[in-house]
Parts: C-alpha cells; sequence; structure tokens
C-alpha cells in the first residue's frame, strides 16, 4: 500500500521522467569513411564530416540530431569544426533549462543566438524532437502533424566519374531491389565528356530508368541551351542546379525553354529565397534540406511555401549517416505532397553506418521507423570509432 509519502514520490518521479528541460548538449565531430569516391562538380569526397548532438533532458532521455558537410565548408559555408565551436559556445548555453517542448521559441533562441548557421540549429533542434518523442513516448512526427506515408520511394547517386563503375553499381543496386532511380552528378568533365558518360550509363540501364541530373551549379546558361535538346532526348527526368544560385534571371530563361523540370537546389536555403526561385520561374521542383532550412519546423514551412507556389518536392540529402536521414524522414513523412520521394541514401554510402536499426532499405523504399523520438537505435562503437580525437 503506497503511503501518502510514496504517493508523491511516485507522483514526482512521474513527472520527473516526463520534464523535458534541456539538461545538457554535447557535440562531437566524426568522420565516416565511404564506400567509394562521390564527385561533385566542385568537390569530392572519400569520407564525410558530421558533427553529431546528444541533448540530454531532465528525464533522462538523450535525442540526437546531426549537421552533414560535404567537402568541408564547400558545398554551404559551415565547417564541422565551425559548427561545433558555435553549438558549444552560442546556441547551447541558449537553450539550457528550457522545455524541450517549446520547439518553436527554442528556434527563435537559437535564431537569436547565431546568424544563418542552419546545419548547427538543425542538428540541435533534431536533437531536442528526438529526446521529447523519447521522453513521451511518442515518434517525432507526432510533433509535426503525423505521418501521412510509411515508406518513401529512395533513389541513388552515382558519382564516381567512371561510367563503367557506375553501371556495374547500379545494376546491383537494381537486382537487389534497393533503388530503381538514379541520380548522376555532372559538372566535373567537360560538358562533352559528362554527355558521353551519361549516354553511356542510360543505355545500359532497363527502359524506363528514372535518372535525374545534378550539375552542381557547373555549366553556363550557354552550355545548358546547347545541352538540354540532347538532355530531353535522353529522356532525363530532371535537372538539378544547372547554373550558379545567383544567377536566377539565366535560369529561368532555361526552365521556360526546357521540356525537363529543373530542380531549385543550392539556389534557395531560406524561405525567401525559395519565394525569389519560385516568383521569377527559375524552377518547379524544390529540394528540401535540413542543412538549407535550419530546422525541421522550417523545413515543413519550406515546403509549405513550394507547393502553395506551385513547386513539387523532392526530399534532398546531403549524405546525412542514418541519424540525419531518419530526422529528414520524421518531416517527409508528414507532408501532404512529396512528389519525388527523396535520396537519402547516405546511411549506405557509409562504410559504418552511426544507425544500427530503425530505417528499413527495401523494396526500393526506406520504410519509416516505429519508436520514439526518430525511431532508430545509435550504433554507440561506430560513433565512437569515428569520433575525431584532438
Ligand atoms: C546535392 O547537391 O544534392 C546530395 C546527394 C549527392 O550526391 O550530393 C549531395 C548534394
Ligand atoms: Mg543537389
Amino acid at each position: 500500500m503506497p503511503t501518502p509519502q510514496t504517493a508523491v514520490i511516485t507522483q514526482l518521479d512521474g513527472a520527473a521522467q516526463r520534464d523535458t528541460r534541456i539538461a545538457e548538449i554535447e557535440t562531437r565531430i566524426v568522420d565516416c569513411i565511404t564506400t567509394r569516391r562521390h564527385k561533385l562538380s566542385n568537390t569530392e569526397i572519400t569520407h564525410q564530416s558530421y558533427v553529431i548532438v546528444a541533448a540530454k533532458l531532465a528525464s533522462g532521455a538523450v535525442g540526437y540530431g546531426e549537421a552533414s558537410t560535404l567537402g568541408g565548408p564547400r558545398w554551404s559555408e559551415e565547417s564541422v569544426e565551425a559548427i561545433k565551436a558555435n553549438i558549444d559556445t552560442y546556441i547551447a548555453p541558449a537553450l539550457i533549462g528550457q522545455p524541450a517542448l517549446a520547439f518553436e521559441a527554442n528556434g527563435l533562441r537559437m535564431k537569436k543566438a547565431v546568424t544563418r548557421n542552419s546545419s548547427a540549429r538543425a542538428a540541435v533542434e533534431s536533437a531536442l524532437f528526438d529526446a521529447a518523442g523519447k521522453t513521451l513516448e511518442l515518434p517525432a512526427s507526432a510533433f509535426l502533424g503525423g505521418p501521412v506515408r510509411d515508406r518513401i520511394e529512395v533513389l541513388w547517386a552515382l558519382a564516381s566519374g567512371d561510367a563503367d563503375q557506375e553501371i556495374e553499381e547500379a545494376r546491383g543496386k537494381l537486382a537487389a531491389r534497393e533503388h530503381r532511380r538514379f541520380k548522376i552528378k555532372l559538372g566535373f568533365h567537360s560538358p562533352a565528356d559528362d554527355m558521353a558518360r551519361l549516354r553511356k550509363i542510360m543505355g545500359a540501364m532497363p527502359q524506363g530508368t528514372e535518372m535525374v541530373v545534378d550539375v552542381n551549379q557547373g555549366w553556363s546558361e550557354a552550355t545548358a541551351i546547347r545541352y538540354l535538346p540532347e538532355l530531353a532526348e535522353l529522356g532525363v527526368a530532371l535537372i538539378e542546379q544547372p547554373l550558379h544560385p545567383g544567377q536566377l534571371a539565366a535560369t529561368a530563361r532555361i526552365a521556360a525553354r526546357s521540356a525537363i523540370p529543373i530542380m531549385v537546389d543550392e539556389a534557395a536555403f531560406s524561405n525567401p529565397e525559395i519565394v525569389q526561385n519560385a516568383a521569377t520561374a527559375a524552377g518547379s521542383v524544390y529540394s528540401l534540406k535540413l542543412v538549407k532550412s535550419g530546422g525541421l519546423l522550417e523545413m515543413k514551412r519550406a515546403a509549405g511555401i513550394a507547393s502553395a507556389f506551385g513547386m513539387e518536392l523532392y526530399g534532398g540529402c546531403l549524405l546525412e549517416s542514418g541519424i540525419g536521414a531518419a530526422a529528414h524522414m520524421a518531416v517527409f513523412a508528414t507532408l501532404p505532397q512529396l512528389e519525388w520521394g527523396c535520396e537519402h541514401f547516405g546511411p549506405r554510402i557509409l562504410k559504418n553506418d552511426l544507425m544500427s536499426s530503425g530505417l528499413v532499405f527495401k523494396d526500393f523504399h526506406i520504410h519509416m521507423p516505429v519508436g520514439h523520438g526518430f525511431g532508430i537505435t545509435i550504433n554507440h562503437d561506430a560513433l565512437d570509432d569515428a569520433t575525431r580525437r584532438d
């Protein structure tokens, strides 16, 4: 029989178990080796560097978030070294003691503490969503409107630059029923060589295999005009970020004459940039990424804004591990529209992913995890092995 005192303690224990005040925010830099060299127009990688954030709440729950970079401060301006320093010095102190469930207020606090730093803010917000979900025993997607889908088609990127290797890789993915849509990175060979490579790969694929090309800003308007007809003749489904983000009018001219839709990636990080791109008709598909939006809530708003302008949505990535991919999935699962599926192949391009279970890659889809927070299990051995030691 509980005494009045034990009843109070039990009550307090219950409250403590659900206490979502932020107690600690810890960061570490990790370097994860990739299974092969991955090339983009302006950089190439053989390992992926992340900042992993662990947010501990008063409940004892620990949530994880990830800030991904590509080739140092290259794809975007944030480096892992800067992300870690800015979280430790400015973002974490602004949040300690705050209730994790005050998601919007915490987002405002972070924006007040740092300008831009979108990857850093997204990683911290991710960790708080995961920790709050674990504390309240809810999936993180429940805080974002709830899921409307339980699986998302996932494409694979071919980016070694060697057509024969890429054909073999794509055939392997098709045979294993892992991926049937591919993204080919262009812009690191001469345009003529890239087109020959693309033609060779597409010719080796089964009829109807969907191909996206990502130029990562590597072309000029003139080059794009020169090759648009050939891309259309090959049956390319989507052209991603052909020109430099500053060349809005030129991109709009290409979009107007292209038979293939143009996808906006690096040209729009913030919501006002999405509006600018949409209003100038510089693209009709938008690639959603936490590194651009700066958080889960903001990425969901980005999706709403792009959709309101009539753009279709694509679930973009920055080669995140399973931790970052799961944070994206929590948002993508709740979007009323996600016409182009997603490209979160990151967990599969790492020799040792940082997640040991949760997201399931099967039958060309990522299947949403069932569980609290992001619903994944951290691979602590892989995380410790990959942790950078000074
Ligand atoms: C990008 O520009 O889309 C994502 C996939 C990939 O292969 O490169 C990245 C960045
Ligand atoms: Mg891209």
